[in-house]
């Protein structure tokens, strides 16, 4: 394995996962790398997780706190969360045991924007790190390193960090080497400078992340894989959904406001996703780009047919067929495929020049075109805003997916006011549902209301709304924006005491 550590220094730092997860200590920020299942450590924490449970057994105090990419996996997230080890978590998360803990209220989690998680680093707002755990690939002979199936926020991590592990994961493809993009160009206010970026495809950084192998305190060996679990095919609701919203695209082309190349594209994760995604493939489309932020299943087959020239982003999501084939092709996606830094996948400046086109899903939106993608019944928060508001606020085209109701029917996500507002109506242009798409671009609050109710409502919800509607627009206080504000988040008071909204 040492074939992988190609520096005689690290290798000789090396040392057994529970030596080196000995040395973080109660109380230290720990930044690690982890971006939607891909790229995290996969042996520090699990043997963190022991000492600690270990030390909770002796009636010691220990947690730490916990900083990432993204979303990471059970052998992260999930078996600190088990242990109680952590008194912070940021940025997003989607393990089902991390989620119960915040929800019980037993640790504190940020949740901002993945753009601004780097900058926040460094303006200081999170404190000193202490360490930083990082998965790679190889290190080479200069001692730098390879970064593995997500980039994140290693840069930030690794510069940051008093100190530094490293887990060198013999399962991620060696293959990877030269498929990333680290930008070592970002400064503090005032000297910022512009990002020099004006295609998907620029590379303008280095293959490779910096790191002063001083800092490096002890390297472990893995050899273990990226977990993610495999996409369930479109339902019928998701290709209704991609359907609506493929329609759009078309009449875009034809009304002149979008090319056929279109601009480059940005999907969340999830099944809506994916079945836009497919749906672009049958459409027709050829010679796209990708500038989003994770590279799913689905991407990967819109390159191998040439449906996607070339995607850009900061992490793969594969599930284990994805992951098959993406082996299988390496040379070729290595090609058409940069991964970077969050700070620059999520660049609202990059985001602004290129134009994006950005489609995300959501919990709820409300009549006036506010979005809830975080928050069920405006308090238990589900996974957290990732990068949507990075996009949203800045795309040329700020698209959001759901079915019309969840819960069998029992939740409609459309509601007269949002329990919880991630993105603001100024900032969503398109909402669409199975039931339809409600272009709400140069709409004003009232005209807004109505194409949400005729287009987006499920027919079981739509006299509800209508009639909220019509009282608000009768009764409100204020007449531009109706609303009664006594009702506003009734429905969602009813679903919590009845366990539907329906009346
Ligand atoms: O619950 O799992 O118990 O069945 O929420 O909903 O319909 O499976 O949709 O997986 O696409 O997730 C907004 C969470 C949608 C996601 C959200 C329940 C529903 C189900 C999941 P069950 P679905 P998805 C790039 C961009 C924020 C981050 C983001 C998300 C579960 O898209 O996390 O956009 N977005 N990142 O039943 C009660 C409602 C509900 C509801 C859905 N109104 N009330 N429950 N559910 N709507 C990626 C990154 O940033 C990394």
């Amino acid at each position: 394995m040492s074939d992988r550590i190609r520096h005689a220094g690290l290798r000789g730092k090396r040392m057994p996962a529970d030596v080196a997860a000995a040395l973080i200590r109660p109380g230290m920020t720990v930044a690690m790398s982890g971006f939607t299942g891909a790229g995290y450590p996969k042996a520090i924490p699990q043997a963190l997780a022991a000492h600690i449970l270990q030390a909770h057994d002796f009636g010691e105090e220990f947690r730490i706190r916990v900083l990432t990419g993204a979303s990471t996996a059970p052998e992260l997230d999930g078996v600190l969360a088990r242990v109680r080890g952590m008194e912070l978590r940021l940025p997003y998360q989607s393990d089902p045991a991390l989620r119960e803990r915040i929800n019980a209220g037993d640790l504190n989690y940020i949740d901002i924007h993945l753009s601004h998680v780097a900058q926040h680093t460094w303006f200081g707002f999170f404190g000193k790190i202490d360490v930083a755990v990082i998965e790679v690939t190889a290190i080479d002979e200069a001692g730098h390193l390879i970064p593995s199936s997500s980039v994140g926020n290693n840069k930030t991590w690794l510069e940051q960090a008093d100190q530094v592990i490293l887990e060198v994961n013999r399962w991620q493809p060696e293959a990877l080497e030269g498929m990333h993009d680290i930008y070592y160009g970002t400064a503090l206010p005032p000297h910022r400078k512009p990002i020099p970026l004006v295609h998907p495809s620029d590379r303008i950084g280095e293959p490779h992340l910096r790191c002063d192998p001083d800092k490096v305190i002890a390297v472990v060996e893995t050899d273990a894989p990226d977990r993610n679990s495999p996409f369930a095919s479109p339902d019928a609701e998701s290709q209704q959904i991609a359907g609506h919203l493929l329609d759009f695209l078309a009449h875009e082309i034809k009304r002149g406001r979008l090319t056929p190349q279109l601009l480059p594209l940005q999907s969340g994760v999830g099944n809506i996703a994916n079945a836009v995604l497919a749906g672009l493939a049958t459409a027709g489309y050829r010679d796209l780009d990708a500038y989003t932020e994770v590279i799913q299943d689905a991407m990967l087959g819109l390159l191998k047919q040439g449906v996607l020239r070339m995607a850009s982003a900061t992490s793969f999501s594969l599930s284990p067929p994805g992951i098959e084939e993406f082996l299988a092709n390496v040379d070729d996606y290595r090609r058409r495929i940069v991964l970077r830094p969050q700070e620059i996948s999520n660049h609202p400046e990059l985001i602004r020049r290129l134009g994006c086109i950005a489609m995300n899903g959501m919990i709820e939106a409300d009549l006036y075109g506010n979005v809830n993608s975080t928050h069920i019944a405006g308090s238990r928060i589900m996974n957290g805003i990732g990068g949507s508001g990075d996009f949203a606020r800045n795309a040329y085209l700020s698209i959001f997916m759901a079915p019309s109701t969840a819960k069998d029917g029992a939740i409609s996500t459309i509601v007269p006011m949002v329990s919880h507002v991630d993105h603001t109506e100024h900032d969503v242009m398109v909402v669409v549902t199975e039931q339809g798409l409600a272009d709400l671009r140069g709409l004003a609050p009232k005209q807004r209301a109505r194409r949400i109710i005729d287009a987006c409502a499920h027919p079981d919800y739509r006299p509800m709304l209508q009639d909220y509607f019509d009282r608000a627009r009768r009764d409100s206080y204020g007449k531009h924006t109706p609303h009664l504000l006594g009702e506003a988040l009734s429905w969602h008071q009813r679903f919590i005491e009845t366990g539907t909204m329906r009346r």
